[in-house]
């Protein structure tokens, strides 16, 4: 019998999240050891030079990063399709994914999920208010601005949910997380596009997971995830102390 898929990265990172929704929209067994990138130990780093997650294990492959897992996940197992067929929109979706992924990433994780959550619980260090009001102020509303030109006022951007649609929920599920909701006076599409897409069975299948995740310290995580039933691997990488990751170690 073949292995289950392996996925290495904890359940309240938007680039995990993107991974196992398209894993779960394509009925795709898998297992997931759900560490947090900064306490990998010396075999993720080997895994993951850049001591980033997600990463896919799929027998000997090793793949990182989100996008391309997902590109992997939809040419090894192409139903239900996650990208449109046509290909202008199929390079839209692309466009939109690449720019949530590098813009919201930016001020979503950096800015606000990072500064506000991470640095305190997990490096003890105190929160710069400045990057946050910055990121939550200016940074934030100039992608609402796009996104309410991007996204329609019923359903999800290319007819069927796509890559796009994904990419984009996951990264304000982050946002909630630090109590910033989408102002539906300002944005109403987008809050609304959000609370659909994000009310999607898949998104809430891992959003029972991402909810005890969020609010458990890092060593506990996997224990409690454990008695939920999360589909764990037998082994965890996560057991290192935590130190800052390859891109960053300001
Ligand atoms: N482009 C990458 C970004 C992945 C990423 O930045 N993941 C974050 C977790 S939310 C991470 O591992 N950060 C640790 C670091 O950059 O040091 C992808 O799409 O997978």
């Amino acid at each position: 019998m073949s292995q289950p898929l392996k996925i290495i990265g904890n359940y309240i990172s938007p680039y995990v999240r993107k991974v196992l929704v398209c894993l779960e929209l394509k009925g795709v067994a898998y297992e997931i050891d759900p560490i947090a990138p900064f306490v990998g130990d010396e075999r993720f780093s080997e895994l993951s030079p850049l001591r980033r997650i997600p990463i896919l294990m799929d027998g000997d492959l090793v793949l990182n990063d989100s996008t391309v897992i997902c590109e992997y996940l939809e040419d090894r197992y192409p139903q239900p399709s996650l990208y449109p067929r046509n290909p202008a929109e199929r390079a839209r979706a692309r466009w939109l994914e690449e720019y949530a992924d590098t813009y919201l990433g930016e001020v979503v994780i950096w800015g606000m999920f990072f500064q506000i959550g991470v640095k305190r619980y997990v490096f003890g260090e105190a929160t710069d208010d400045e990057v946050v009001s910055r990121a939550r102020d200016k940074e934030l509303p100039v992608a609402l601005d796009y996104l309410e030109r991007q996204l329609p006022a019923e359903g999800h951007v290319f007819g069927d949910l796509s890559i796009a649609d994904i990419a984009i929920a996951s990264f304000f599920r982050n946002a909630a997380f630090v109590r910033y909701a989408i102002d539906p006076q300002r944005w109403p599409r987008t809050a609304a596009f959000v609370e659909r897409t994000l009310a999607l069975p898949a998104f809430q299948k891992l959003a029972e997971f991402e909810n005890r995740t969020v609010r458990t310290p890092l060593d506990k995580q996997r224990e409690v995830l454990a008695e939920m039933g999360a589909p764990l691997t037998a082994e965890t990488l996560g057991n290192a102390a935590p130190r800052r990751g390859v891109m960053r170690l300001e």
